[in-house]
C-alpha cells in the first residue's frame, strides 16, 4: 500500500478554523446589498466516507490530463461527476439518502486581481463543518451548519484560473451543536449560496442600527465597525439623516435625531440605510420598532402583544433544507391565513431571506441556534461552537424589525453545567443585541407539575414545550402545572401538538388521525386561552418534516404533527382550529 494510505488522520490538522478559537464570527462583514459574484451552479462532487480525501491531500492534486498523472490518485477533483450548488445531496441520489461524512466539492474560479480591491469567499451556509482550500492550500474550517461564513482571499486568489475546494462534513457527533440526537433530516452539503465579495481596502465589517431605548420611541443608535477609515457615513434619506460618526480603533456609536414610522405586522414600514466608510459603501433595508417586557407582559411599540404563531422548520420534500423565494413566500402566506403575526424559526438559524421576507410580510420572528436536548454542556469546545453560532446568527440578522426574540436552546434538562452553558449564551445574546428579548424552549417539570427552571432567571421569555394529548397522555396535569406555576415574566407555549397523517395510510380515527389532533388542540386551546402569563403561542408545526427518527406505519420518515401535510397545500382540520383561536386572540376576545 503507498504510505499514503497508510497514513492515520489527525482531525486536528484540519481542525483549525480561521481564527485560532474557532470564533469564526470575527471574519464576518457587513453584507446589506453588497454585489456578488455567483459561485453557485456546478461543482464536481464526490462523498468521500473514509477521508481519504484529506489523507491523500486531494486538495493538493494539480489539475493536469489523466495522462499526464505520474500518482494513481484515488479520485481526481478536475472532472467526473457534478452536482448543482446549492444542494443536499440526500435530495440528489437515492445511494445517498442516509450518506453522514465528508464530501468534496471542486470548482474553477477564474479571476483577474483588480488594484486595490480585496475579494472575500461567502459561504451562506454548509451541514456541518466545511474546510476550505483554494489552489492546493488549506484556508480554514467552519463550523455549525446554519450560518455564514467568510474567508478573506485577497492574497491567495492569482491572476487566471483559481481552484477552489471545499469539504463538507455532516457527521453527527457528541461534541456539537446539534449534537448526534435531533428530530430533524441531517441533510448534508453546501446548501446555501457561495459567491465572491470585492470590496475597496476601507471595509465595513459590522453596522447595526436601533431605535434608542427611551419611553418616547423616537430616535435611533447607529453602530459601525469598519477597517480603513476614520469616519463612517450613516444615511437614511427618508427621514432626513445624514450623519458622521468618528471611528476610533474602528468602531463608533453614534445617537440619532429622528421619528421613523414604526414597524409593526400590521403596517411593515422599512427604509433605506446607506452606510459608507472610505470607500466602501453598503446600503440595507431596515424597520424600527421597539420590543420589551414588562412584568408577565410584551410590549410591541408600547402596545400589549400576544403572539399568534406557528413553528416552522426549513425544510422541503423535494430540495431538502434548500430554500426558494417561493417557498418562504408559501410559508408566510399561510401564516398570515392562519392569523399568525409571529412564526418560530425552528430549531437553527433559517436562511436570511427568510427573516428580510418576514420583515416585508410583517411577521414577528423566534430565532434559534441548534442548542438542542443533551448537547456535551461540560465541553468548552461545544460551548465555544455554540457561542459562535449564536454571534454568527445575530451579527447576520440584528438589523431585521422582524427579529424579536433570540432563542439559546431548546429542551435542555435543568443540570448544572447546562445552566452555566445556557446563561453564558443569553448573555452573549444580551450584550451582541441588547434590544432583543431572549428566550429558550423550556420543558415543564413533570415530577412537581409546575413551570420550574433555573435559566428562566436569565430570560425574557419562558417557551415551553408540552405536549398535553400527545406524549402526556393525561391531560388533567396541563391546568394543575398551570395553576401551580406562578411565573414572573411571560410565558410562551413554543410547542405543542399531535401527529396526524392524512394521507391514504393514515387512520380515521384514534391516535395519528386528524380528528385526534384537532380534539387536541381544542383541548390545549381551551385550557391556554384564559391564563393571562401565557403570551403566545407556536404550535408545532406549520408542515410535516422529514426525520430519520420517525419510521411508524403513519410516519414513514416523517413527523406528521404539520397543521398542513408534506404536501405543503393539504390543511389538517387543525388548521382551522388555530385560524379561528387567533381571529378572537387578534378582536381581543382572549
Ligand atoms: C419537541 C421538539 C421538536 C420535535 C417535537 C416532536 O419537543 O422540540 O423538535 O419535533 O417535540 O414532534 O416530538
Amino acid at each position: 500500500l503507498a504510505e499514503n494510505a497508510l497514513q492515520a488522520l489527525h482531525d486536528e490538522d484540519y481542525d483549525r478554523p480561521f481564527n485560532p478559537q474557532n470564533l469564526n464570527h470575527t471574519t464576518m462583514i457587513f453584507m446589506g446589498d453588497r454585489e456578488q459574484v455567483s459561485l453557485d451552479g456546478d461543482w464536481n462532487f464526490c462523498v468521500d466516507l473514509l477521508d481519504t480525501g484529506l489523507r491523500q491531500k486531494w486538495f493538493a492534486m494539480e489539475p493536469a490530463a489523466p495522462r499526464d498523472r505520474e500518482e494513481p490518485w484515488d479520485y481526481d477533483p478536475y472532472m467526473g461527476e457534478t452536482v448543482p450548488v446549492p444542494s443536499c445531496w440526500q435530495m440528489l441520489k437515492e445511494k445517498w439518502y442516509f450518506f453522514e461524512g465528508s464530501a468534496w466539492y471542486t470548482r474553477p474560479v477564474d479571476f483577474s486581481p483588480k488594484p486595490g480591491k480585496r475579494t472575500f469567499l461567502r459561504v451562506g451556509a454548509a451541514q456541518y463543518d466545511c474546510k476550505v482550500f483554494l489552489n492546493g492550500e488549506f484556508i480554514g474550517n467552519h463550523y455549525g451548519g446554519s450560518t455564514p461564513f467568510f474567508a478573506e482571499l485577497t492574497d491567495q486568489l492569482k491572476d487566471g484560473r483559481n481552484w477552489l475546494m471545499l469539504c463538507v462534513n455532516n457527521q453527527r457527533t457528541t461534541d456539537r451543536v446539534p449534537m448526534r440526537n435531533t428530530d430533524w433530516f441531517n441533510y448534508g452539503g453546501v446548501y446555501r449560496e457561495v459567491s465572491l465579495i470585492e470590496t475597496p481596502q476601507s471595509l465595513i465589517r459590522d453596522f447595526f442600527i436601533h431605535m434608542k431605548p427611551s419611553a418616547e420611541r423616537t430616535g435611533l443608535v447607529a453602530s459601525v465597525v469598519a477597517e480603513g477609515a476614520e469616519t463612517a457615513e450613516i444615511a437614511i434619506p427618508e427621514l432626513g439623516v445624514s450623519e458622521t460618526v468618528t471611528l476610533v480603533d474602528g468602531r463608533g456609536t453614534l445617537a440619532i435625531d429622528a421619528a421613523p414610522l414604526l414597524w409593526s405586522p400590521e403596517r411593515p414600514k422599512l427604509y433605506n440605510v446607506h452606510v459608507t466608510a472610505g470607500d466602501d459603501r453598503v446600503s440595507d433595508r431596515v424597520g424600527f420598532r421597539t420590543i420589551e417586557r414588562k412584568g408577565r407582559e410584551l410590549f410591541l411599540n408600547g402596545r400589549p402583544l400576544w403572539l399568534r404563531g406557528i413553528s416552522v422548520h426549513e425544510d422541503d420534500a423535494k430540495l431538502g433544507k434548500v430554500i426558494t423565494e417561493d417557498d418562504l413566500r408559501r410559508r408566510y402566506a399561510h401564516a398570515k391565513e392562519m392569523g399568525c403575526n409571529f412564526v418560530r424559526l425552528a430549531h437553527y438559524p433559517h436562511h436570511e431571506r427568510a427573516v428580510e421576507l418576514a420583515d416585508e410580510f410583517g411577521l414577528l420572528v423566534w430565532a434559534e441556534i441548534p442548542v438542542y436536548w443533551a448537547i456535551d454542556f461540560a465541553n468548552p469546545a461545544t460551548e465555544r461552537d455554540a457561542q459562535n453560532q449564536l454571534i454568527e446568527l445575530i451579527r447576520r440578522d440584528r438589523n431585521r424589525a422582524s427579529v424579536a426574540i433570540w432563542s439559546v436552546g431548546n429542551e435542555n434538562a435543568d443540570t448544572d453545567a447546562r445552566l452555566a452553558f445556557m446563561k453564558g449564551l443569553a448573555e452573549t445574546a444580551r450584550a451582541e443585541d441588547p434590544t432583543r428579548l431572549i428566550a429558550a424552549a423550556c420543558l415543564v417539570n413533570h415530577t412537581k407539575l409546575k413551570i420550574e427552571d433555573r435559566l428562566a432567571a436569565y430570560l425574557d421569555i419562558i417557551g415551553i414545550n408540552e405536549y398535553y394529548g400527545w406524549y402526556d397522555e393525561d391531560f388533567s396535569e396541563l391546568p394543575k402545572i398551570l395553576a401551580n406555576s406562578q411565573p414572573d415574566r411571560p410565558v410562551v407555549i413554543s410547542e405543542t401538538g399531535a401527529d396526524a397523517d392524512i394521507t391514504e395510510h393514515g387512520p380515521k380515527d384514534g391516535l395519528f388521525s386528524e380528528d385526534y389532533q384537532a380534539e387536541v388542540y381544542e383541548k390545549q386551546i381551551a385550557t391556554l386561552r384564559d391564563l393571562d402569563f401565557v403570551k403566545g403561542m407556536s404550535p408545532w408545526i406549520l408542515y410535516d418534516f422529514r426525520t430519520e427518527r420517525r419510521q411508524g406505519i403513519f410516519q414513514r420518515g416523517f413527523n406528521r404533527k404539520g397543521l398542513i401535510a408534506a404536501d405543503k397545500v393539504t390543511k389538517k382540520k387543525s388548521f382551522a382550529i388555530m385560524q379561528e383561536f387567533y381571529r378572537t386572540v387578534a378582536a381581543g376576545e382572549v
